[in-house]
């Protein structure tokens, strides 16, 4: 792959720039709120994984777009990169906790186009967060708390880094407006997202979007997905996604090989779930770095991290 060379003076102006100052003390908010919101709902934080013997596969996912994932050798045994701590999440929930949550670096080695979305990152920090016994109406309920006290927080505490960065924010109005993937692709054709985030004023849901494997069919109706998406307004694209999830071994093996995948690499996640020590859960991830582009409103996310990771651009340090 031929890298693009990026570095000049603008780039290095990036670490002394009052703006960049002013987006990292408005994501250092949010990263408290978020944190003071999930213990207040009784989460329990746990520490994220960076290495694993397998990891989400982000597909059979027709938008999916990684190249590879990442990996390593260490003593003789691969590991790979986490791309989303979904199944670990999952296994988390084995025990006496029912609500977790993890600040989640993930490696995503995206296609060098991807570069040009303005919200792609090869290397970003998810909030994943799971739920036992819970479906979607539990994962709304959170998180449009957890995005409205966000926005309350930033208002109040970062209004002068608002100001600097020249933008003001709404605070949206709970329930959160829900449509299907269905009905906006059939308005808006298949660039649906980009559409209909142009148009909004608010945050949104979008249901049933097949996408990975453990996210749950819909057992009364095959072919509908109990899983959503949370799509910020003004362009900003997609803000979270998550599902209810499979956890039966049968249908996990249905999901994983129907969609043209190896159960091979999910030994321990499988073997659990034979075992039926997996149990039902909702959940989802939002990305700490789209979060702070939609808040300080900046046309590429690269603006809001210090030390950018964008795909296709080389990386200087
Ligand atoms: N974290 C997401 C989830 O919980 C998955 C993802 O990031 N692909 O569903």
């Amino acid at each position: 792959m031929k890298l693009l060379c990026t570095i000049d003076f603008m780039e290095i102006k990036r670490y002394t720039d009052e703006r960049m100052a002013s987006t990292l003390k408005i994501q250092s908010c949010v990263l408290e709120t978020v944190h003071r919101v999930f213990r207040e709902e009784g989460f329990t934080q746990i520490m994220p994984v960076i290495l694993s013997t397998t990891t989400d596969p982000l597909g059979p996912d027709p938008s999916a777009s990684t190249i590879k994932k990442g990996e390593i050798e260490y003593l003789g045994q691969k590991l790979v990169l986490t791309q989303s701590m979904i199944l670990h999440k999952q296994m988390a929930l084995m025990g006496k906790l029912s609500k977790i949550f993890a600040v989640s670096p993930c490696i995503r080695l995206e296609t060098p186009d991807r570069g040009a979305t303005g919200r792609h990152l090869f290397e970003f920090s998810q909030v994943d967060f799971e739920l036992g016994g819970a479906v979607m109406a539990d994962v709304f309920g959170l998180m449009e708390e957890v995005l409205c006290e966000v926005l309350k927080d930033v208002k109040t505490k970062c209004h002068r880094d608002l100001t600097l960065l020249g933008r003001s924010l709404l605070v949206p109005t709970i329930p959160f407006k829900r449509f299907t993937t269905h009905e906006l692709k059939e308005k808006y054709g298949d660039d649906w997202e980009a559409s209909a985030s142009k148009l909004a004023k608010e945050p949104f849901w979008v249901l049933c979007h097949e996408r990975e494997f453990y996210d749950r069919e819909d057992p009364k109706r095959p072919g509908h997905f109990l899983d959503y998406d949370l799509i910020y307004p003004e362009g900003f694209g997609e803000a979270l996604s998550g599902g209810e999830r499979e956890w039966e071994f049968d249908r996990l093996v249905k999901r994983i090989t129907g969609g043209g995948k190896s159960t091979e690499e999910y030994g321990t996640y499988l073997d659990l779930a034979k075992k039926g020590k997996l149990r039902p859960s909702a959940g989802g991830g939002f990305g700490v770095e789209r979060l702070v582009r939609f808040l300080t409103g900046a046309k590429h996310i690269k603006q809001v991290q210090l030390f950018p990771r964008v795909p296709g651009e080389e990386v200087h340090i």
